[in-house]
């Protein structure tokens, strides 16, 4: 075939391809085809050098006529293919659907118990008092009136870092920091984590406790049995029955553990004909630990000896899952979403 009617035929026979192109795709294919390195164009002016010389200007511009038409075609199809798309997005977009909803996030029940309880101390006139997680054995063991050799010091129960540093096995060191930085009176509570060398279905190597110390001359167990009880019925509810059983801390003198009506069934130690999984039958829970504070502790912190005082710690955890009914400790740990966005307003 002569050359210049093979130039010629490209355009039209582009133009039918176009038609069938519908994608960005498939149009780049046909103009690698058409007018790349090796395509139809290419080929056809390949031929060039084999025609008269006085043919070639003729065939010369006959392909810079096809290029320039062939590149029109392109063009033309391309903002044709764009429109269609935009077009396309438009028909799907429903102004009037809803927007998504973001995924509004919930304290943790540790966080939410930590607030509530540190709150209800605040309001009845305690501080609130931090300190470091890794301590050192003065403060957590010796000033409380654990000597060495104490048995709580056992290496079984406490996570040591070196000799004499190790993590804080309880919150009272924050206490006995406090009582070093300033003289008496003093009413704080220290929240926070505390680690232990424990770990099974109840125990974990780290929870969090609140502990609470006031010190003032003439403080008595009538002031920590009234602050306590008020703390406890914020808590669980004005109707909670509340007692005191005698116990032993190394750091309290006398000591004693509190127990409430259970919450679950009320203090009536059954669920209907079940006894209750709580309480297990007794229709009393034990809630924390408290007591007068030694004299030991306050000659530690060169406190004079007509100042009295009285401590409580509690396990923050437990509390929430007697307050929340949660029956599996892991659950605080294991930051399944389910779990956590029961505490919150969730999505
Ligand atoms: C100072 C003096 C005394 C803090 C106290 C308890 C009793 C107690 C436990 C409850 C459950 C720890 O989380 S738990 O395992 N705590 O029973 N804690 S009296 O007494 C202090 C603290 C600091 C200077």
């Amino acid at each position: 075939m002569d050359l210049i009617a093979a130039l010629e035929s490209l355009a039209p026979e582009l133009e039918k391809g176009l038609a069938r192109a519908s994608t960005l795709d498939a149009l780049e294919e046909l103009r690698v085809e058409f007018l790349g390195r090796k395509g139809r164009l290419a080929r056809i002016m390949g031929e060039l050098p084999a025609l008269a010389p006085a043919e070639r200007p003729a065939a010369g511009q006959a392909a810079n006529r096809v290029k320039t038409r062939c590149n029109e075609l392109f063009a033309v199809r391309k903002a044709a293919i764009e429109a269609g798309r935009e077009a396309g997005l438009l028909s799907r977009f429903d102004p009037s659907m809803p927007g998504r909803a973001f995924w509004r996030g919930s304290l943790h029940p540790t966080t939410l118990v930590m607030n509530e309880v540190c709150g209800i101390f605040q309001g009845l006139g305690f501080d609130i008092a931090s300190g470091p997680e890794v301590e050192i054995d003065h403060y957590n063991f010796e000033a409380l009136n654990m000597p060495p050799e104490h048995p709580a010091r056992d290496m079984q129960d406490t996570l040591y870092i070196t000799e004499s540093v190790l993590m804080r096995t309880h919150t009272s060191p924050v206490q006995v920091r406090t009582m070093l930085a300033t003289r008496p009176p003093l009413a704080v509570v220290a929240p926070g984590k505390v680690y232990r060398r424990d770990s099974d279905l109840t125990h974990t190597p780290m929870f969090h406790q609140i502990e609470g110390l006031m010190v003032d001359e003439g403080i008595s167990m009538a002031h920590l049995r009234g602050t306590l009880t008020a703390f406890v019925r914020a808590v669980f509810g004005a109707d909670t029955r509340v007692r005191f059983r005698p116990s032993f801390f190394p750091f309290t003198e006398p000591s004693a553990e509190v127990d409430i009506s259970c919450c679950m069934c009320g203090g009536k130690g059954h669920v209907g004909s079940e006894p209750c999984r709580v309480c297990k039958g007794t229709g009393w829970v034990e809630i924390l630990g408290c007591g007068m504070v030694d004299p030991a502790v306050f000659e530690a912190v060169d406190y004079p000896p007509e100042v009295s005082g009285f401590a409580f710690g509690l396990g923050v955890e437990r509390i929430a899952m007697l307050k929340y009914g949660i029956g599996d400790l892991r659950m605080f740990f294991e930051n399944d979403v389910r779990f956590l966005a029961q505490f919150g307003q969730g999505a």
